[in-house]
């Protein structure tokens, strides 16, 4: 699987695919009758989004030789912990978000009161379907309960939770890049950390490659916020007006330095890569793919790339083509 003959996009649509059959089975299926809450449910989970967690918990699993039934119900369970937290966080106490993935976001669809219940119920679904006795069969009860417990770790108030609560605590003028790279490493990067951790060690990954995936999942998981701050710079002025007093990456260290960064970052994730050769270029493409998703540029000129303005390498983006693979 040399670079030049690696189909980025057809293995993301493949395995998006696989997320996306895996949810439909778990909120569809084993849900019969409709509630406006399991309407709900599914509007926020089963229409859209990139899957980029769950495809990265596949990606690091496949290379340590994991069966994909093992891993669709852990990868399954980010997904769902991820749109929860989207539906919350833009509840109007939170960042008032008027659109998700394209669409009216869950409250303005269903009112709060449900988009609430609706967040709650994805949390408790994905802790549902980790516990379920045939994956415990497959994979042994004390593996299983370490399973959950890093993923609980990773959600709650030592991870994206916590990380979130430190955010809105957050001086106006007190924000250093440090500071917000603490907190991103919270908010986004625990639970992606975590979806790529998840696969190694239901890959019975040895400890010094374990460690590897951490710090490659660490550094594209601070890539990934840190770019979708710069893309966010674009929609900000156009779509969210309210938006404009958060302190993000770009705003606080300034484009040159932000476009350092992430070349940076993107780095580490090939560095820690290098020794699996051609098994590890999914985990590599992806790492260029979000390092890569602002063109490599936080800025030209002192300005910010508006996303509009150049073609993408690899693949369309939020802001942008909302409905595409990845
Ligand atoms: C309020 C429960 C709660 C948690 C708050 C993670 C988080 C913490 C909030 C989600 C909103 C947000 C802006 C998170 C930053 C991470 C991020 C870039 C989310 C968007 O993720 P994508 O691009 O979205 O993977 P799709 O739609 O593709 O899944």
């Amino acid at each position: 699987m040399a670079r030049d003959n690696f189909d980025m996009q057809r293995y993301l649509l493949i395995r998006k695919s696989f997320i996306d059959n895996a949810l439909h089975h778990y909120l569809k299926k084993n849900h019969q009758g409709t509630s406006v809450l399991h309407e709900a449910v599914c509007y926020s989970a089963l229409d859209g989004g990139k899957r980029f967690r769950p495809i990265l918990t596949l990606a690091v699993g496949e290379l340590f030789g994991a069966k994909r039934r093992v891993l669709l119900p852990f990868a399954c369970a980010i997904e769902l912990i991820h749109c929860y937290s989207l539906i919350h966080d833009d509840l109007p106490a939170l960042d008032n978000d008027d659109l998700r993935r394209g669409k009216p976001s869950c409250h303005k669809r269903f009112g709060e009161a449900i988009a609430l219940l609706a967040g709650d119920a994805l949390l408790t679904e994905s802790f549902f379907i980790m516990s379920d006795p045939r994956v415990a069969r497959l994979l042994g009860v004390p593996l299983v309960s370490k399973l959950i417990r890093e993923v609980s770790d990773a959600a709650g108030i030592r991870g994206m939770i916590g990380g979130q609560s430190t955010e809105l605590e957050l001086v106006k003028g007190k924000v250093t890049p440090r500071v917000l790279e603490g907190l991103d490493r919270l908010k986004t990067g625990a639970l992606i950390t975590t979806a790529a951790r998840l696969g190694a060690i239901i890959g019975g990954a040895a400890r010094k490659d374990l460690d590897k995936v951490t710090r490659y999942a660490q550094a594209l998981g601070l890539a990934f916020q840190i770019t979708d701050d710069i893309l966010d710079a674009h929609e900000v002025s156009n779509d969210k007006p309210n938006h404009t007093d958060i302190a993000n990456y770009l705003s606080v260290a300034g484009p040159a330095r932000t476009s350092e960064r992430v070349k940076d970052l993107l780095a580490d994730c090939l560095r820690e890569m290098q020794p699996y050769g051609v098994e590890a270029e999914p985990l590599r493409e992806i790492a260029r793919y979000v390092a890569l998703r602002t063109n490599g540029d936080a800025a030209r000129d002192g300005e910010v790339v508006r996303p509009d303005e150049q073609p993408l390498r690899a693949g369309p983006m939020k802001g942008r083509i909302k409905h595409a693979a990845f």
